[in-house]
């Protein structure tokens, strides 16, 4: 479905059917963030992962998975928060006239509702059905609820970081950064997971992170990304001792970020390669995440013992 040829407007996908992904995704973040205040409890369910859900995540997901099953050309919805991909009209696969798989996490680090720190939406958009790999991303991005809401949207023509805004007449999406590069030189770090819980080959690689690079981990993965994409550096959320695979999905999470990174000209490893390569086996499947400057995930990979 990707036209290559297609001169990009304004810095935004060339894909129609990314775009409207996008635009989609867009035009419900004005409406998530309004919501929030009144949905920072328990919703008294557990999702896929044995996660509590809180209320913002249901809604989110709600929202979301409406608007996105609503454009055309998107033919697979799942979410972090369901357990079944939905059929959204369309066979699936890279074929002219097939239709994309779209993985979403609503609110990623829905646990800073109660502390109201940062949250996101990730998307990855993908033209094989799903679980699918890394490599089958045609594009990805993010919405980032800070003090401002922004969305980074990558595909294969690059990196663009997106202010969103909303008022009386819609939705708007202005590019801020047309080309988004992780800077040389890396400053801010951010590893998720408890200390005791680290293999020691991590825990050794993390001490000499530490000697060089500035703590930034707010607790979602989306904010830590946003800062190693904009200051450089390095985030994981590593493979533990309590469960090799790490917390975040492969499907939701995992990828989307990943290509975002390795677009930006960054790399991703799950502890041996990059996250793209990672063999597809289940929707909601693990995997330990290791994004940002190469230099930092070559030393990673050195380190930990990934077998
Ligand atoms: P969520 O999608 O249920 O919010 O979980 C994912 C989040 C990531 O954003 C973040 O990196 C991680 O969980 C934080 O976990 P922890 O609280 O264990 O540090
Ligand atoms: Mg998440």
């Amino acid at each position: 479905m990707t036209d290559p040829d297609r001169a990009t407007d304004g810095g935004r996908p060339a894909d129609p059917t990314v775009d409207a992904v996008f635009d989609a995704v867009a035009a419900t973040a004005p409406e998530i963030r309004a919501a929030l205040p009144g949905r920072r409890v328990e919703s008294g369910t557990e999702n896929e992962s044995g996660e509590s859900v809180m209320a913002g995540d249901l809604y989110a997901d709600e929202l979301l998975g409406d608007a996105i099953t609503a454009v055309d050309g998107v033919g697979s919805f799942v979410s972090e928060e369901r357990e079944t991909a939905v059929d959204a009209g369309g066979a699936v696969g890279s074929g002219a006239d097939e239709a994309y798989a779209v993985a979403i996490d609503p609110l990623d680090g829905s646990s800073n509702l109660r502390s109201n720190n940062a949250m996101g939406t990730v998307v990855g958009v993908y033209d094989a059905p799903l679980p699918a790999s890394g490599r089958d991303l045609v594009a990805a991005g993010y919405v980032l609820y800070g003090p401002i809401t922004t969305m980074v949207v990558a595909d294969e023509t690059g990196v663009r970081e997106e202010v969103v805004t909303a008022d009386g007449d819609g939705v708007d999406r202005s590019v801020v950064e047309a080309d988004l590069t992780l800077p040389e030189t890396p400053t801010v770090y951010g590893f998720g997971g408890r200390v005791p819980d680290w293999p020691a080959d991590f825990r050794a690689y993390a001490r000499s992170i530490e000697d060089e690079l500035k703590l930034r981990y707010g607790g979602a993965m989306v904010g830590d990304v946003n800062q190693v994409l904009t200051y450089g550096g390095v985030f994981a959320y590593p493979a533990l001792r309590s469960a090799p695979e790490g917390k975040l999905r492969l499907q939701f999470e995992a990828n989307p970020i990943a290509y975002i990174v390795e677009r930006a000209g960054g790399a991703s490893s799950d502890g041996a390669g990059s996250i793209l390569d990672v063999e597809p086996e289940a929707v909601h499947q693990r995997t330990p995440v290791y994004v940002g400057n190469e230099g930092l995930i070559e030393r990673l990979e050195a380190a930990v013992d990934a077998d």
